[in-house]
């Protein structure tokens, strides 16, 4: 028999009792009529890498939001409130986080059937621990307030079938810079990543911050900023030790410019990748604040000239790009980058594409011109347990779509075998990463 991953009982796999699963075990054509069911084995037994979330490793402590209370106030589902509810954004911010949780999910889990994707996701988390999905939140929280951060961590990732997240790490905010310093332990189970925005895109708020911790930065980026910007980079890359750089950019990112950001890329984070070897995440796509009222859940996305892109790929073509893209109009352009570009890697359905809908649809032109030569999905989580819900959801969504794909495939010639599935779908959502970022596994 296939040796099935102990962590997941056999109705955790969704196999049928009886059902014959020998062809998953030789390297013979799985029929028709089972090629479905083989790839949903695979999905459900193969641990996926999440390689970019904003969970935090338990050493960096309060940072890392879990619980019913976090899940709920997910400022996704705070701007699906507005939408449900007359309370003004200033009012719904004065609320303490409790009431803030009762509030949407009294609106949108209550009074509403939680049909949207956001809802959803916080009733298959409760579904996932056998918690009440309506009524009262008591049960839910007392639960909650009983589990250990540890062992809840170990749960929680195997409720979402995954082996290790990659955290979004900030060296200028001020609450996890400390922990960083003061020696803040590794765990295997949580990659670090060094988070640019403060420096690419917020310059002018953060250079004294720099400053004030002895680099001789200045506001126009004269003098010895860049000089001083890569000793800063050096230095919290050897404290965090990160698999990769990253930064969201806007959707109205330019390249080559004029312009300080340019600069800070092109003359300290390219270069201090290079020297690492390790990839820059660049997400694009952002427009900041549209409503600044709704904070977090306040940006919008617009559609970007890849032409930036194409340049960066073209000029640096010994720094490897991770690359998601906000608008939905952008991504056929992107998966034809990366037929140009081996030095791309696109990853994920990002924010506003975490639905079935243009998942389904981003997934399929990835398939179609890249084969398997890309990351599907991300899970973005923000809070720990969202990992249950965002996999799950990336898992049935996959399914069909890959299952189509053996089909075409068997269809026009060439028999789909089980190592040829279990191969795929390891490449997708583990090796791919591994390999673009040099990891020794
Ligand atoms: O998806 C999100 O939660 C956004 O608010 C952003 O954090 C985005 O994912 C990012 O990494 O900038
Ligand atoms: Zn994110």
């Amino acid at each position: 028999m296939a040796a099935l991953n102990d962590n997941f009982s056999k109705a955790e796999l969704r196999i049928p009792a009886g059902f014959d699963i020998s062809c998953y075990v030789n390297s013979s054509a799985i029929p028709a009529d089972q090629i479905r069911a083989a790839v949903e084995h695979e999905l459900n037994t193969t641990q996926f890498i999440d390689i970019h979330t904003h969970l935090f490793q338990p050493s960096l402590g309060s940072m890392g939001l879990w619980g019913i209370d976090e899940l709920i106030t997910y400022h996704y589902l705070e701007a699906e409130l507005f939408r449900f509810n007359p309370i003004t954004p200033v009012e719904y911010f004065s609320l303490t986080k409790r009431q803030k949780a009762d509030l949407i999910w009294k609106t949108l889990f209550i009074e509403n059937a939680p049909i949207s994707e956001a809802t959803r996701g916080v009733v298959a988390v409760l579904n996932a621990f056998g918690l009440p999905t309506s009524g009262a939140l008591t049960e839910a929280r007392a639960f909650f307030e009983s589990r250990t951060l540890e062992t809840h961590i170990k749960e929680v990732f195997r409720l979402a079938g995954i082996s290790e997240v990659v955290m979004t790490n900030d060296p200028l905010d001020p609450d996890e810079a400390p922990m960083w310093e003061k020696g803040a332990a590794g765990d295997p189970q949580f990659h670090p990543v060094l988070r640019l925005d403060r420096i690419l895109n917020k310059w002018a708020q953060h250079w004294e911050v720099l400053r004030s911790q002895g680099y001789d930065v200045q506001e126009d980026g004269g003098g010895k900023t860049m000089a001083e910007v890569r000793r800063f980079l050096g230095y919290w890359s050897n404290l965090m030790k990160p698999v990769y750089m990253a930064v969201s950019l806007p959707d109205t990112f330019a390249y080559p410019e004029d312009s300080l950001r340019v600069k800070f890329l092109t003359q300290c984070v390219l270069p201090i990748c290079r020297e690492r070897a390790i990839p820059l995440s660049v997400m694009i796509g952002v427009r900041y604040l549209v409503n600044p009222a709704l904070k977090l859940a306040g940006d919008g996305v617009g559609k970007s000239d890849l032409r930036a892109l194409e340049r960066l790929l073209l000029d640096f073509p010994e720094n490897r790009f991770f690359t998601s893209l906000l608008s939905r109009e952008n991504q056929h352009e992107l998966t034809t980058y990366a037929r140009k570009f081996a030095n791309l890697m696109p990853f994920g359905c990002w924010w506003f594409l975490n639905n079935p809908s243009v998942v389904e649809e981003m997934t399929r032109i990835r398939l179609e011109m890249l084969g398997t030569s890309f990351i599907p999905q991300h899970s973005d989580a923000r809070v720990l347990e969202q990992v249950i819900y965002k996999w799950r959801n990336t898992r049935r969504t996959m399914a069909p779509i890959l299952a189509n794909t053996y089909q075409l495939m068997s269809e026009d010639g060439r028999p789909v075998t089980r190592e040829d599935i279990r191969h795929d779908i390891n490449r997708l959502f583990r090796e791919n990463f591994d390999t673009f970022t040099r990891r020794t596994v």
